[in-house]
């Protein structure tokens, strides 16, 4: 029996968060047959998980909404600077049920695996319930910290109380007061966890592989009058994380470093830890980014002000990292973060000294003793970037594997094509300015973009894309180019792909998966491309009926947006 060539949605979009929330916007506005597909049982993404106490964004809330209708701005009201993970995901839900989005939106749809099909121009797919599905663009709308990797200890599932990762913190409230609460990992969910926990539970112990950087979130509430204002400024607003490099409203101190005094250095450094969200790492001198004595300065103030919080000089140093610099890493925000090991009930393990052995029935074991907790959380992050493409079995051109051809790193066209993979779309992949930036901001333009090329194709009755080889060499030389000049290219983070938890990415060896160029610069780049009628990318014209094999083959036109 020959396998059937319908096709039956024109473009399916894998996620429902927050680019396939947008995505799918754009394709209904169009008329397009279009389907999203999630893994989850219900929208949201990122905001569906990471439930956890403490969840809150480090964007400023009104930066990180959509920008695409007038009516949502006018109508949404953000209550706080930074707002937390039921507040995001009642937002999106507001804007998904607002635009009639659910009836494209299916759950519990894992995509296992998507093949191209090369006599037909289009992608199958199957679902891990065994459901087969073919179209002819698929978008890759994954996520980019949507695989979480817990440790790959002994004897984890040996334990008797409860232990999740933080992506999976139970949908039903977890009784913490009174219990032994031990947290692993103090990245920018533990240090979130640990904040908010700490006066809640009996008796909290952190253990702490490295320490991060981390600086005052500075949150607070946002009144009715002032979001009335934020609402009046909602252009201006977004025309300034239009021209800023990392999305934000927060722009870089174009002095010098070296050319003010260090008097002037620390006068900008003390009113930037007392201010709201990344404008400690994001208005700063732009040599901390690129330059060691520069960043070492900056680095010995934020550990000043660490030791100023900790009453325990000891504790204190422990929580200072001393193999990075700030802001090499992706920097944590916190609320009371560094108080926390002021209280009495806090305790901190430097597992670096003392590793952890095993998990026991009771808790955990370190080389140097054993812990008993009723509660264990796995704050050990994300296979980032990639991890959502590679547990997927997807073959392009030839039967050729995705995740062989990035085992060593991903190489793309702009951050939203591949070579070998025609039809496949990533609005916020490896590569692209998203990861980079403040997340909605360059998914819009990822979208935008990738909805752009699709008009463009049933405009010409177009059914194949890919870009060429020179074109994504060109691309990735780019991106390896940017990292160069970063002092982050030396350090062990999800921004270079090092992950332990991750056989092939625990060496640190540099992966390079974001585009660190700046949004501004990435957005000229990829509309250059569309502006030369897409340079760089082949296109197949859909071949007329009579020539079709097999008789079976679909004409999109009747499928097309009119
Ligand atoms: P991160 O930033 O990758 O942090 C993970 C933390 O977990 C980090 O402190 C790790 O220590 C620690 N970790 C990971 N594996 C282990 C094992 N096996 N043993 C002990 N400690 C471990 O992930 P987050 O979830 O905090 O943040 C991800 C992003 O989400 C964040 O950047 C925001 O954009 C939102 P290490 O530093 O590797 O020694």
């Amino acid at each position: 029996m020959s396998e059937r060539t319908v096709l039956d949605h024109e473009v399916i979009v894998v996620g429902a968060g927050v680019a396939g929330i947008y995505q799918i916007k754009l394709l209904a506005d169009l008329g397009v047959d279009a389907r999203v597909l999630d893994a989850a049982g219900d929208l949201g993404g990122t905001w569906y998980g990471n439930r956890y106490p403490g969840a809150r964004f480090d964007s400023e809330s009104y930066t990180y909404g959509y920008s695409f209708s007038r009516e949502l701005l006018n109508e949404w009201h953000w209550k706080e600077r930074f707002s937390s993970q039921p507040e995001n995901l009642r937002y999106l839900n507001y804007v998904a049920d607002k635009f009639d989005l659910r009836k494209y939106m299916e759950f519990d749809c894992k995509v296992e695996t998507l093949h191209f099909d090369e006599t037909n121009d289009l992608w199958r797919l199957k679902i891990a319930n065994g459901r087969q599905l073919t179209c002819r663009f698929v978008i890759m709308a994954v996520g980019l910290l949507s695989i979480p990797t817990p440790p790959r200890f002994q004897g984890m599932d040996r334990f008797k109380g409860r232990s999740f990762h933080t992506f999976y913190w139970p949908h039903a409230p977890v009784e913490m007061s009174g219990k032994r609460v031990a947290v692993i990992g103090t990245g920018a969910t533990g240090i979130q966890v640990i904040a908010e926990i700490a006066d809640k539970v009996g008796d909290l112990t952190v253990f702490q592989r490295r320490p991060n950087w981390s600086a005052p979130l500075n949150n607070g509430p946002i009144s009715e009058a002032e979001m009335a204002d934020i609402r009046s400024r909602y252009d201006a607003i977004f025309k300034t994380c239009g021209r800023t490099p990392g999305g934000f409203e927060h722009e870089p101190d174009r002095r010098g470093f070296y050319e003010v005094s260090r008097e002037e250095r620390l006068a900008l450094w003390d009113k930037l830890y007392d201010s709201p969200g990344f404008a400690i790492w994001l208005r700063n001198f732009r040599e901390i980014f690129t330059d060691e004595k520069a960043n070492a300065e900056f680095s010995e103030y934020v550990a000043e002000r660490i030791r100023r919080r900790v009453k325990d000089p000891a504790i204190a140093e422990k929580l200072i990292p001393r193999d990075h610099g700030f802001g090499v890493q992706r920097v944590p925000m916190e609320t009371h973060y560094f108080e926390a090991y002021n209280r009495d009930n806090v305790h901190l393990v430097d597992i670096s000294q003392t590793p952890i052995e095993e998990i026991t029935e009771t808790g955990l074991r370190t080389t140097e003793r054993d812990y008993q907790f009723d509660v264990i959380v796995y704050a050990t992050g994300f296979d980032a970037i990639t991890g959502a493409f590679d547990r997927i079995d997807i073959q392009g051109r030839g039967g050729a594997k995705l995740r062989d051809k990035w085992n060593d790193g991903p190489s793309t066209f702009l951050g939203m094509l591949v070579h070998g993979f025609p039809n496949f779309l990533m609005p916020s992949g490896p590569q692209s300015g998203s990861a980079s930036t403040n997340y909605p901001r360059g998914i819009e333009t990822g979208v935008n973009w990738c909805t752009n090329l699709l008009q463009y194709m049933w405009a010409h009755n177009y059914v194949r894309a890919e870009p060429t080889p020179e074109a994504q060499e060109r691309w990735t030389d780019h991106v390896k180019q940017m990292y160069s000049a970063m002092l982050m290219r030396k350090a062990k983070s999800w921004f270079t792909g090092y992950n332990s938890n991750v056989p092939g990415h625990e060496h640190g060896k540099i992966r390079y998966l974001v585009y660190n160029g700046g949004a501004p610069k990435y957005v000229n780049k990829i509309n250059e491309v569309a502006e030369e009628n897409y340079q760089g990318i082949v296109f197949t014209p859909a071949s007329p009926p009579d020539q079709h094999q097999g008789g079976e083959k679909v004409s999109l036109v009747e499928k097309m947006p009119s």
